[in-house]
């Protein structure tokens, strides 16, 4: 498999590698992993980041003291291997107190609680360098509709993101924030459940710019979804800010397996998109290529590592796969008999508006509607292409 390097911009998340495997029903199947380590290790392994949430580095509740002496290792580690800090994110989801949520719990003295870890967190991921923080609301949601007055609900997050963004405009700070949808696990419903609704939510804020997403594949699949559409989407809205890459295996609960090891088949045209999307053929997106997964509760330390790498490596090998797929002539004529690129051509004329589309005969009166019904797009044979490419067969 091909081996990455800092070039490739690969990072992690500190609570993947570091899960110890507890679940719901059983106890960790592994020992604590140091945060210096992890740096150290992933660095090793080619990726350029490692990001985390306030409380994986630095324990709930330690004092200033201890969260200095933590900070300090942290950056030592940092300095020596190179690796950089692209992404923070706070934790409001596991402490007791976050029960009812962090932005929009009912309890007003929660809420302002929360904002304030939210505040402390902005403050070191600028410190660090950071340019992008993640909001994940796992806990803003609810198990009963009587209990959560929704729309209130969405006034305080919006209350919340318009205060954390005059915070950042205030301090100066090179920072923006990405939302991340998941639509249920650990609340029954979490509010901005998919992509689609964190967008519209963006549009109701005071300052919409500097707001966009952090989707992750699992997420989306677990409401049905199609995450490289999904992709696609915030890419056109301008909005892909940061991206959580994993393996998810049908709607069912958040599996975070290795990239790839879910709908492998959506995952080789969400790397193409990624890597060939863009103008000219070209990259659509280049910020960090991050993966949030889980490695399985059957893996011990070996394991971990060996799933870090799986997840740069399958990663490489789709890209390898979607440039060969596009340099495929049988490919390019495939796509051409399929029509594809000309959805990229404007359904009116230049400057012809609708009074020249009514005026055109050949578009509706003389339309050979049958003749045209009659004729097949051939995608299936296109997609057949796309998948001998994915399985190295050509
Ligand atoms: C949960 C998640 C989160 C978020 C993180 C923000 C614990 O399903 O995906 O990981 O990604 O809180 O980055
Ligand atoms: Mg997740
Ligand atoms: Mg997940
Ligand atoms: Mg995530």
């Amino acid at each position: 498999a091909p081996r990455p390097t800092p070039a490739d911009k690969f990072s992690f998340g500190l609570w993947t590698v570091g899960w110890q495997a507890r679940d719901p029903f059983g106890d960790a199947t592994r020992p604590e992993l140091d945060a210096v380590e992890a740096v150290h290790r992933l660095a090793e392994l080619g990726a350029y980041g490692i990001t985390f949430h306030d409380d994986d580095l630095i324990p709930f509740g330690a004092d200033n003291a201890a969260r200095e002496a933590q900070l300090a290792r942290f950056r030592k580690a940092l300095d020596e291997t190179g690796l950089v800090v692209p992404m923070v994110t706070t934790n409001l989801f596991t402490h007791p107190v976050f029960k009812d949520g962090g932005f929009t719990s009912n309890d007003r003295d929660v809420r302002r609680y929360a904002l304030r870890k939210v505040l402390r967190n902005v403050d070191l991921a600028a410190e660090l360098g950071a340019k992008t923080f993640v909001m994940w609301g796992g806990r803003e949601g609810s198990e009963y509709d009587v209990a959560k007055d929704i729309r209130a609900a969405l006034d305080r997050y919006r209350e919340a993101v318009d205060v954390l963004c005059q915070y950042v405009v205030d301090q100066g700070y090179d920072l923006r924030f990405a939302i991340e949808p998941k639509p249920n696990e650990p609340r029954g419903d979490i509010l901005l459940p998919t992509v689609g609704h964190a967008l519209a939510f963006i549009s109701e804020l005071a300052r919409p710019e500097m707001v966009g997403l952090n989707p992750e594949v699992g997420h989306e699949q677990m409401a049905g979804l199609n995450y490289a559409h999904g992709i696609a989407q915030a890419l056109w809205q301008g909005k892909l800010f940061h991206l959580d890459l994993n393996g998810q295996r049908g709607i069912k609960y958040d599996q975070d397996l290795v990239f790839g090891h879910g709908d492998l088949m959506n995952a080789f045209a969400l790397v193409d998109l990624l890597e060939n999307g863009g103008p000219n053929g070209g990259p659509a997106y280049d910020g960090p290529r991050h993966f949030d997964y889980k490695p399985s509760r059957t893996e011990d330390i070996a394991g971990v590592w060996a799933s870090a790498e799986a997840n740069m490596a399958t990663y490489l090998l789709l890209k390898e796969r979607a440039a060969a797929f596009r340099a495929d002539p049988e490919v390019v004529e495939a796509l051409a008999a399929s029509k594809v690129g000309e959805l990229a051509s404007p359904t009116l004329g230049d400057g012809e508006g609708y009074a020249g589309l009514l005026a055109d005969r050949s578009a509706f009166e003389e339309f050979d509607v049958d003749a045209t019904a009659a004729k097949g797009f051939a995608f299936v044979r296109l997609n057949q292409l796309a998948v001998e490419h994915l399985l190295g067969a050509r």
